[in-house]
């Protein structure tokens, strides 16, 4: 499931107006297909450790980008229980990842593993750094709150007692005074003995300014699909056609049982998981899909694929619209998110199918969304670094 946009919601809707709108029930199209005529995934990636430590170098190259298609979506759709709740885009289709197109990058850098509240913590000692969780929402942002709710803090999954619909998000997340990434649940809670955790409660300005810090930057859509895909050509997963479990192995960390109340954690971890618990993709990248959603550079629009798509011919570094439009919320600017969450489930976002895309308003991170950072450079085999 998506993050939802709390520091633009969730605050307004709290005193009684309350225009609780959906992100996490629309945002989750599930591509259907198109072009799988295109050739095969020509990648020229190469895994190779890097002088950049804890970066892998992805060697770049052409794939086909979006999905899943239609006729794979009928197929995941076919292998799901009778009477259980469905993912909407598994049902409707995941109608802004399509349809499938053939695109291009350089060669890039990549973090292997999201960014960790250790590394984050680093940045932050050595700058003063205060993340957008730690200002207060400014009144004019939010006409008609109630001043007394115009106070720091983020977004918090709440584990709920028992089932409810799944129409309003709400019901599961709150805006937690307080809450920031050293404190995720809000006070009280701390990232004491959670340093290998990714951080959390990270806006979109929070991500870039890290990746300042760090000499790098944020992944375009593009990169980062390339990147998770591993060198597998249009495949579901980041890892191939096979579900999220096969003979008792889990690939990643999501959401299994009734969402959002009952999560079984089938996959070893309630809620969130330290990085590097399940095996890498075949570029050596570590949860890509699951665990928290990552920001990616570009503006989302639902109707980016089908803009690009147009001319046919294979698009070249892209990186995203000139500006940000949702229907849903035509006012909120947001950028797009990709991997999903540790709250995606095939009965409520499918997000970890590895096309699928996600989006979220620039000022708002929430409890199960984080980043990894990419940097230019030459690739190693070239005798760059
Ligand atoms: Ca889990």
């Amino acid at each position: 499931m998506q993050s939802p946009d709390f520091r633009h919601r969730a605050v307004s809707t709290l005193p009684a107006t309350a225009l609780v709108v959906s992100a996490l029930l629309m945002g989750w199209g599930c591509g259907q297909n198109s072009d799988p005529k295109a050739p095969a995934a020509a990648t020229n990636a190469v895994m190779l450790k890097g002088a950049a430590v804890g970066m892998v170098w992805i060697g770049g190259g052409e794939f086909s980008m979006g999905g899943p298609a239609a006729a794979a979506t009928v197929a995941l759709r076919s292998g799901l229980g009778a009477g259980e709740p469905m993912c909407t885009g598994l049902r409707d289709g995941f109608t802004d990842s399509d349809p499938v197109h053939r695109v291009s990058v350089d060669g890039f850098w990549m973090d292997e593993t999201e960014v960790t509240n250790d590394q984050f913590a680093r940045f932050v000692a050595a700058t003063g750094y205060r993340t957008v969780a730690e200002h207060a929402p400014q009144a004019e942002d939010f006409p008609g709150a109630d001043p007394a709710l115009l106070v720091p803090g983020a977004a918090v999954f709440v584990r709920l007692e028992g089932p409810v619909t799944l129409e309003d998000s709400l019901q599961w997340w709150r805006y937690v005074p307080g809450a920031q990434w050293r404190h995720p649940e809000g006070p009280g809670s701390s990232i004491e003995g959670r340093g290998n955790l990714p951080v959390v409660h990270v806006a979109y300005a929070d991500a870039e300014a890290y990746a300042r810090w760090a000499g790098k930057r944020l992944p375009t859509e593009a990169e980062w699909e390339f990147a998770a895909r591993g060198g597998l050509d249009r495949k579901a997963y980041a890892w191939g056609d096979v579900r999220l479990e096969e003979n008792g192995r889990w690939r990643c960390n999501a959401f299994q049982g009734r969402f959002p109340d009952a999560d079984a954690a089938l996959d070893g971890f309630r809620g969130i998981a330290p990085v590097r618990q399940y095996a890498p993709n075949g570029f050596g990248l570590y949860d890509v899909a699951g665990n928290v959603w990552e920001w990616c550079s570009d503006w989302y629009r639902p109707d980016t694929y089908r803009l690009r798509s147009v001319e046919g011919a294979v698009v070249r570094n892209p990186r995203g619209p000139s500006d940000s439009l949702d229907p849903d919320e035509p006012g909120v600017p947001k950028r797009v998110h990709r991997g999903g969450s540790f709250l995606c489930s095939d009965q409520y976002c499918a997000r970890f199918l590895i096309g699928t895309r996600g989006k979220g308003a620039v000022d708002t991170g929430s409890s199960h969304l984080g980043f990894r950072c990419v940097q230019d450079g030459q690739s190693p085999l070239a005798g760059g670094r």
